[in-house]
């Protein structure tokens, strides 16, 4: 089992000495550092604890200048090491990072009381009392605070076994199979090439693996794999990990960046989150504030939108939406830190709801209700209903970076790939059964509304538009009828055609075998060709060609003559129709033409047989 554990504290209280002492390995590995004695950048070492515990540590610089490299480095602790000189006791930056671990929910820690031998016993209680005040309240008011000298070796082995204690009581890093890793260091190394590190969490890695650079939209390939200076096959979460990787330069990735399994991070510039103002913070979170956030590994400028109210107080909660100034990794419920840039101060802290938001109105209790559910678990069905127009599964998969199996319980419509949140379905219903009545009264004649028509009228989007019409005809809210699409209670009101129909069929029935040409019975009948139609559609007239049609009873009868003829003397020529109906010859052929084109009669020679 391995853990990882960083320090924390001001600067020159002893940190980067004590984990020398502790591991033999000097943290301050840049020349800089050394010549400076100052520890600017992150540090790392690592150490095998008594109870065969691994840990990886990481030392970050306590100047407040470097507050931001501190703040790269306390991603994925699971426990810290807080640093306090015994002869200065607690001073900004031991409260500052001491509100950064408290805002990043870190709750395992122990307290190394360094320089114990510039002391005397009476300063010590002294100190160690002022420690225990700055502690209450914070994540880690029940650390154990353990007296150290880094010169004298004396407490060291306190220390250690108190750190043993606190790992033994934390849980292991949930693997829950969505590695990432985001990166504090980039760098080449000969022979190998392309090397990233970081805190390894959520997840495991190995030799092989194809992972994506996010923001970036990169595949990587992981050649090899280091931890603790070891080299391994697969890193488990929870482990400092040194990662070689193939298929990118080094100058195409930077701290910040996040190497994580393809399609489980979202890239983003916008989240909604809900934040802690620190008690102490110089001044209330104000709507519209320019800030600085750290989240993982990565430092972006943005803005804060005030989900209620233009201010969040000191010692308050509320919500936000943040506007980022780049685009960054997230993921829901990523733990962050927001700074004020200057006079540079902490001021809150929190995690991420929704990392793909739209933008809100503000001061929209439904927004914050909605996002409350979402952090109660119901990502999902939160997320489907910011799709007015539905979405596909694989996209709602996509935007929440759930699996396919969380969407089986959803409060939705499901048509099939398609889902639709219950209001937007009913409003979608109640938007297609008013184009329908409005084009129904326009066009009463008329069978149906055009599908592109309906489509675009109605808004609904052409991926949609198939299984929206699935869903609207299984729910009874519309037939389809031929290409056009109708309200199931919609007749073709021939009536409606001030009586041009009754009279057209009049016309055509006058003489029922040799009906007058359609142009001309239209004509005489003031009928328009949407009547003919109409009629057409209802049966009330059958049409054999472009200028001729019948009464339906005309068109009855003279069918069942053409077959009464073909059973008696075995064919049927125009000639012999014409006769037994008393026509000209053009409906006659007309009709004959009809019936072959319909498969009742087939052409021989002159003659026609039934089929
Ligand atoms: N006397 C004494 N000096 C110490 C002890 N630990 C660290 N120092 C000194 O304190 C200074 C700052 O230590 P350093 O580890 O760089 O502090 P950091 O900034 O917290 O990492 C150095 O000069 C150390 O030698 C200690 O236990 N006793
Ligand atoms: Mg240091």
């Amino acid at each position: 089992m391995s853990f990882v554990v960083g320090t924390a504290g001001h600067i020159d209280h002893g940190k980067s000495t004590l984990i020398n002492a502790l591991t033999g390995i000097d943290p301050d590995r840049l020349e800089e550092e050394k010549r400076r004695g100052m520890t600017i950048d992150l540090g790392f070492a690592h150490m095998q604890m008594p109870s065969g515990i691994e840990i990886g540590i990481v030392d970050v610089p306590g100047h407040a200048r470097f507050i931001r490299n501190m703040l790269a480095g306390v991603h994925g602790l699971d426990a810290v090491i807080l640093v306090v000189a015994a002869d200065e006791g607690v001073r900004p930056q031991t409260r500052e990072h001491l509100e950064i671990v408290d805002l990043l929910e870190v709750r395992h820690g122990v307290v190394a009381l360094t320089k114990l031998d510039l002391v005397d016993e009476e300063w010590l209680e002294m100190v160690t009392a002022e420690v225990k005040t700055a502690l209450e309240r914070t994540s880690l008011a029940a650390a154990r605070i353990v007296p150290v000298s880094a010169v004298t070796a004396t407490g060291l082995n306190f220390l250690t076994a108190a750190l043993d204690d606190v790992l033994g009581e934390t849980q292991a890093r949930a693997d829950i199979g969505r590695p990432r890793l985001p990166i504090d260091r980039v760098f080449t190394m000969s022979g190998f090439g392309t090397v990233v590190t970081g805190t390894l969490v959520d997840g495991s890695i190995a030799v092989g693996d194809e992972l994506e650079l996010v923001p970036g939209d990169r595949i990587v390939r992981v050649r090899g794999l280091q931890q603790h200076n070891r080299q391994v096959e697969v890193a488990l979460p929870g482990g400092r990990v040194a990662a070689n990787v193939i298929g990118i330069d080094r100058n195409e990735m930077k701290r910040g960046d996040v190497l994580a399994r393809p399609h489980t991070m979202a890239t983003t510039r916008r989240v909604d989150a809900r934040v802690r103002v620190l008690r102490d913070a110089p001044r209330p979170l104000r709507h519209g504030a320019e800030l600085t956030l750290h989240s993982g590994t990565v430092e972006v400028g943005c803005r804060a939108i005030a989900l209620e109210g233009d201010a969040i107080l000191p010692g308050a909660e509320g919500w936000l939406q943040l506007y980022l100034d780049a685009p960054i990794a997230a993921r829901a419920d990523d733990r962050f830190v927001l700074r004020q840039p200057s006079p540079s101060a902490t001021l809150a802290g929190g995690r991420f709801a929704d990392v793909s938001p739209r933008k809100h109105s503000r001061h929209d209790a439904a927004v914050r209700e909605s996002l409350e559910r979402r952090v109660a678990g119901n990502i999902a069905q939160e997320e489907l209903r910011k799709y007015a127009h539905g979405i596909a599964i694989s996209a709602l998969m996509k935007a929440t970076l759930a699996p396919v199996t969380d969407f089986d319980e959803l409060d939705a419509k499901r048509v099939g790939e398609w889902l639709w949140a219950p209001e937007p379905w009913n409003a979608l219903a109640a938007r297609v059964r008013e184009e329908l009545a409005t084009y129904h009264a326009a066009h009463p004649l008329r069978p149906g509304m055009p599908r592109e028509e309906l489509r675009s009228r109605a808004g609904i989007p052409p991926a949609a538009f198939g299984a929206a019409l699935t869903g609207l005809v299984a729910d009874a809210v519309i037939e389809q009828r031929g290409p056009e699409i109708a309200l199931p209670d919609h007749q073709v009101a021939v009536e409606a055609t001030d009586g041009a129909g009754s009279k057209l069929l009049e016309e055509l029935g006058r003489t029922p075998f040799a009906p007058p040409s359609i142009a001309e019975a239209m004509q005489k009948s003031g009928a328009g060709s949407e009547v003919v139609r109409a009629l057409e559609r209802r049966g009330d007239l059958v049409r054999v060609s472009d200028d001729v049609a019948f009464t339906k009873s005309a068109y009855d009868e003279a069918v069942a003559l053409v077959k009464e003829i073909v059973a008696s003397s075995g064919s049927i020529t125009v000639a012999q129709l014409r006769d037994r109906m008393g026509a000209s010859r053009r409906p006659v052929l007309a009709l004959l033409e009809h019936l072959d084109s319909r498969h009742v009669t087939r052409r021989v020679g002159d003659a026609r047989v039934l089929r």
